[in-house]
């Protein structure tokens, strides 16, 4: 062992040795919508978590003396994961490493981290929303210089690479101590703990009105619960809400990060983070209340007796930003992923702003924000965020609807029904079959296919077929062109059912079912999502079968 983990200098002018390491190519190591995602068994196989590390380096133009941030959400495996990384980022002649303090950084965080410090890129270990622990599941995705995940033309290499792969490097050096903050150098890498909340607050700061915040929680206006779900944004959150905007220390729950997450899934819904959904529509309910997921970037808001869906946060944030510091001088363009509600589109109508519609998964909007064509930008995934990062960001948006609701003073559920009176309301939901056997999934896919050029024109009940094809996208900015993102029925109305196989999985496969309708009669605004969407939801059966297929009486989750 070369390196003393104590801390002490190393020997000066010492060379670290460097092992070639012999491996076998794994053929399933193609990212999905936000990187590789597995079980931690098979990260744990032999050289699994190296082999795609070293595609990963050696697809990128070059690793000597660059800097690269790592960091991960804290579930199981993450910290020997960020030790082998080190030794293997040390072997392929980075100069610097940039490693939140615990091996923590949620992932709005790396982003900023990435962008702040200049680095190369990053490494973000997550899984997200999917459970953690030894028999659940790890993630590992790169992001790029400008912050966001990597790019398709990357993700594509990464995986060429990892088919082929034959060896990988690592230094032999001992571990390195990730929870004393400060520098050190090893040899001729530098490696940096970093406090993985304190720039990421900076930020939050330099956006949105403290002060006011700070008053109208300590007046007592603003009441607050945030759940953090025992993911990472417990330190964020707590340092954010409680101790720099004053709300009591009970507002965060589930605050201290676990690598299984207390056993649940770290997803913010109404089915995941039940505590706060029965606290919100029971009789204590505060005025506000938010959840956020495993890796910190999605949100969930809700408010006194409301849930507010995904996709009309985003069109009320829209509709609203100019209450915001940061944006008060309007927005440049906004941008949804193709199955979230077309309610984000109506205000940029309504406010001549350019809208886009781009593949699920948030690498598709890097271009956009780096090009300044957007600002603004989120998925029905309980994902918003802007150009202040390059992910979205699930304490960014609930500072925004605080900040809101501090501008407006008013309730959540005002803030809503106003919008729905002025743009009318998207009635959305989403269902989920989970884990359903890949060529069952195959096969709903090609029988969706199969009716494509048969159905426009078709009428079924109340709606009638407009459009029915497969979402293809090609970005404005590079040109490149994203095939088979989603299968679209549109109709006439402007409902539209859309179905697409999950990318974030990791046993078998999930058919997601996206619904909408549009509803312009204020008298109909409070209906159930379910009940307006009956007609819809047995047309999606109608078209891809998924309970006769599957034998399935119901979805897994309806959010
Ligand atoms: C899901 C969501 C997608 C989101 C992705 C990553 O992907 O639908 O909108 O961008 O998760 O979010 P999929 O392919 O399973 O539908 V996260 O919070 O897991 O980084
Ligand atoms: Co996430």
């Amino acid at each position: 062992m070369y390196f003393n983990p104590s801390g002490h200098s190393p020997h000066l002018g010492f060379i670290m040795q460097i092992n070639t390491i012999t491996t076998q190519p794994y053929s399933d190591q193609n990212p999905g919508t936000s990187g590789l995602r597995k079980k931690v068994r098979v990260f744990q196989e032999k050289g699994y978590l190296e082999n795609f590390v070293q595609s990963i380096f050696d697809s990128l133009d070059e690793t000597a003396g660059k800097t690269l941030v790592l960091g991960g959400d804290g579930r199981y495996f993450n910290r020997q994961a960020i030790q082998t990384i080190i030794k293997m980022a040390a072997a392929n002649g980075f100069s610097e490493l940039i490693i939140g303090q615990g091996g923590l950084l949620s992932t709005p965080a790396a982003s900023h981290i990435i962008r702040k410090c200049e680095a190369y890129g990053g490494l973000i270990l997550s899984a997200s929303h999917n459970p953690g622990g030894p028999d659940d599941d790890f993630g590992i995705k790169y992001n790029v210089g400008n912050g966001g995940p990597a790019p398709e033309k990357y993700t594509n290499a990464f995986y060429q690479r990892s088919l082929t792969i034959d060896s990988y490097r690592i230094a032999e050096m001992g571990d390195v101590d990730l929870d004393t903050i400060g520098s050190t150098q090893i040899d001729r890498l530098k490696i940096t703990i970093i406090d993985p909340v304190s720039d990421y607050a900076e930020l939050m700061q330099s956006i949105f009105d403290f002060n006011l915040l700070k008053q109208s929680i300590g007046s007592g206006y603003i009441t607050l619960r945030f759940d953090a779900m025992h993911a990472i944004t417990g330190p964020y959150a707590k340092r954010i809400l409680v101790d720099m905007l004053g709300a009591p220390e009970e507002s965060v729950i589930n605050a201290t990060p676990l690598e299984d997450f207390g056993g649940h899934h770290p997803d913010p819904n109404l089915a995941h983070a039940h505590e706060l959904a029965e606290l919100m529509f029971g009789p204590h309910a505060p005025i506000f209340g938010a959840a956020s997921d495993g890796d910190g970037d999605r949100n969930m808001i809700t408010g006194s007796q409301i849930f507010v869906t995904p996709s009309d946060s985003l069109a009320i944030m829209a509709a609203n930003a100019r209450l915001i510091p940061a944006y008060a001088k309007g927005l440049s363009g906004v941008a949804r992923s193709m199955p979230t509600s077309q309610a984000v589109d109506r205000v940029a109508a309504a406010y001549k702003l350019p809208c886009f519609e781009t593949p699920t998964g948030w690498k598709f909007f890097g271009n956009l924000l780096d090009a300044g064509k957007i600002t603004l930008c989120g998925e029905e995934s309980f994902g918003t965020g802007s150009d202040h990062v390059r992910e979205k960001d699930g304490l960014w948006a609930v500072l925004f609807w605080l900040n809101l609701i501090a501008r407006k003073r008013q309730p959540v559920a005002d803030i809503v029904h106003e919008h729905w009176q002025k743009f009318g309301r998207d009635i959305y939901s989403r269902h989920d079959y989970e884990a359903v056997e890949t060529e069952i999934a195959n096969g709903i896919v090609e029988h969706l296919r199969n009716q494509l050029p048969t159905l426009p024109g078709q009428t079924f009940g109340e709606f009638t077929v407009k459009f029915a094809d497969e979402f293809s996208y090609a970005d404005p900015v590079d040109d490149s062109v994203s095939k088979n993102q989603g299968i679209r029925v549109g109709f006439t109305d402007g409902s539209r059912i859309v179905f697409r196989l999950s990318g974030t999985g990791t046993v078998g496969a999930t058919l997601r079912i996206y619904l909408e309708k549009f509803e312009a009669d204020p008298a109909k605004h409070d209906q159930d999502a379910q009940e307006a969407l009956a007609e819809l939801i047995k047309l999606a059966e109608q078209f891809c079968e998924v309970k006769k297929r599957t034998g399935r009486t119901a979805p897994n989750v309806i959010t």
